[in-house]
């Protein structure tokens, strides 16, 4: 049980706006909640960049591969930032990594769906990554500090990667009918996938009651899906696309877009790894960190190497 002089003074200090810093008293169940919810972004992150990779050895050009590669690049890069903030909290790289491994920690749902075509780099980068800003730029405000600046310095590469994904999509969608056609079979299928990318409605987020009173969380799932909706539909209307739900229309007394019942089935099924891709995606995982362990204990040695010239020069 956490003291609760030093739990006021903890929500007096949440309330205010004042960050939380890694040596700060922190309650055991912020820090849990913390750790849970950074790793799980950032094995987002890494596992994020195999759809992607996939495509590298067959974009349509080298101007076209030069940006994908730097796109999956920084994507490594947020994942790396991520795991060094989720260390601040007391728990280790291997720690996190074993979890996952594990099949104990999750990572973003909408991995574990197969990028067929060229297409679907522009429909990750437009939709995938259009959904991971609206979330990502509330998380700036998010109560503890090391996770907050990681998202002031994340979110300005992605606001590139959704760029990069809607070039890829308007290029496609205003080339022939069969390109066009790419595009459209693209959004088909990873629509709704983004959309559940928020997680479940309100109602049953286990976490967003307390993650909201925390600041760890600063706008609810729901309110963060319908503004990635608002904000997209017209940046597929006006390239002549249509979206695959046939309940989405504008509403007036309500100033956003209604939407269809989302599979919720699907959903679940694919966060427990009966996905289309998640053994896959896993396997790649584990299979990848066990070829790095010689990259590990090299690095270790030279380090040590290091410390040693250091202390006795
Ligand atoms: N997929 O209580 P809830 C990128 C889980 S990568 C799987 O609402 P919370 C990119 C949830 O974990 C960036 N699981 O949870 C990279 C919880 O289970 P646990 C991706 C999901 O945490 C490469 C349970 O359902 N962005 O952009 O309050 C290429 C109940 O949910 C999902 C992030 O990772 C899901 N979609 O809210 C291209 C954002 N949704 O942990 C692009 C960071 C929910 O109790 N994360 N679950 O076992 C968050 O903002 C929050 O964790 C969420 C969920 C809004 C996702």
């Amino acid at each position: 049980m956490d003291d609760p002089k030093k739990l006021a003074e903890f929500q007096e200090k949440i309330d205010a706006d004042i960050k939380i810093e890694p040596r700060d008293w922190m309650p055991e169940k912020y820090r849990q909640n913390l750790i849970r919810q950074i790793s799980q972004h950032a094995h987002s992150e890494i596992i994020g960049m195999q759809p992607e990779k996939n495509w590298l050895t067959r974009a349509p050009s080298i101007r076209a591969k030069k940006i994908l590669m730097a796109k999956i690049q920084d994507e490594a890069g947020h994942g790396l930032y991520l795991y060094c903030a989720a260390e601040t909290l007391g728990v280790s790289r291997e720690q996190v990594l074993n979890l996952l491994h594990e099949g104990k920690a999750k990572y973003s749902s909408v991995f574990n769906y197969p990028a067929i075509t060229w297409a679907d780099m522009g429909a990750i980068g437009w939709l995938v990554d259009g959904a991971a800003i609206v979330n990502q730029v509330s998380l700036q405000g998010t109560s503890y500090g090391p996770y907050s600046r990681a998202m002031v310095k994340i979110c300005m590469e992605e606001s590139f990667h959704q760029r990069q994904g809607y070039e890829v999509v308007v290029s496609l969608a205003k080339g022939t009918p069969e390109q066009k056609q790419m595009a459209q079979d693209a959004l088909n299928r990873w629509w709704w996938p983004s959309v559940m990318m928020f997680g479940p409605h309100d109602a049953e987020s286990a976490h967003s009651n307390q993650s909201l009173k925390w600041k760890i969380k600063r706008e609810s799932n729901d309110e963060l899906r319908q503004r990635f909706i608002d904000k997209t539909i017209h940046q597929g209307e006006i390239l002549g696309l249509t979206f695959p739900d046939p309940d989405l229309k504008w509403n007036e007394s309500t100033g956003h877009y209604d939407y269809g019942k989302i599979d919720w089935d699907e959903f679940w099924n694919v966060v427990k790894g009966n996905g289309p891709g998640n053994k896959q995606r896993l396997n790649h995982n584990i299979a990848a960190h066990e070829d790095g362990q010689w990259v590990r204990e090299a690095a270790i040695a030279y380090a040590d190497k290091i410390n040693s010239k250091t202390k006795t020069a």
